[in-house]
């Protein structure tokens, strides 16, 4: 991995209870997540230029990799450290193409065919889940479990990050399936005490790898 990582939080608006997001995702840095994402679905392109320019520089300021969501023009203008593809996003192999051997590179995958494909289109990292039931990605497909966790860390030899509903409550089963990364965005970004959140969160996923 480029800069490996253990907690992946992705920004998401409807959840910071009129916190301003950069305070949101600073809080969720210190408390320990050490790779952020800009996902905003109802943005205009200028709209999620400013925040992805915003969010560089915090980013920066911590040394934490700062990844965009689909728009690569954006990643590119801002320096952004990496980009994260769905599967009906850019192929992989053209974003590589543009990008360059450096960046990060994710993408999401539902299904054991999906992640061995992006392995061999060499993804730095890829998203398995949904692994619960979640309300923060409006075309989710149904839940893939633990099982396709389990499956993922058992025939697939590259890093990835579980998501999808994963909370204080259920992270232990995700761990206890083999995942080394986790990726927070409702139970980090909309919780109460963010900052604490994260780090109860970090905790959990650094006792898991040993650290
Ligand atoms: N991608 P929360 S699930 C952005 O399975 C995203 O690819 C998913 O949000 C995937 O932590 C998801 O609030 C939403 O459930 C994760």
């Amino acid at each position: 991995m480029k800069q490996d990582f253990h907690l992946y939080v992705i920004t998401g608006e409807q959840f910071y209870q009129g916190k301003d997001y950069l305070q949101v995702i600073e809080e969720a840095i210190l408390g320990g997540a050490d790779i952020v994402q800009l996902r905003e679905k109802d943005k205009s392109k200028k709209e999620l230029l400013d925040m992805a320019k915003a969010l560089r520089s915090l980013t920066a300021r911590y040394n934490v990799p700062f990844i965009v969501n689909d728009h690569i023009d954006i990643a590119l203008a801002v320096d952004a450290d990496g980009i994260h593809l769905g599967q009906d996003d850019l192929p992989l192999q053209e974003a590589r193409k543009i990008l360059g051997p450096d960046k990060i590179i994710g993408i999401s995958t539902h299904a054991l065919e999906e992640a061995q494909e992006a392995k061999k289109n060499g993804a730095d990292y890829i998203g398995v889940g949904p692994v619960f039931e979640t309300k923060s990605k409006a075309d989710v497909v149904d839940p893939v479990g633990l099982d396709y966790v389990q499956q993922v860390t058992e025939h697939v030899d590259m890093p990835y990050v579980a998501i999808g509903g994963i909370k204080l409550h259920n992270v232990q089963d995700v761990l206890k399936a083999g995942a080394r990364r986790i990726c927070v965005i409702s139970a980090i970004v909309g919780a109460e005490d963010v900052k604490a959140t994260a780090a109860a969160f970090s905790q959990e996923i650094k006792r898991a790898r040993g650290e």
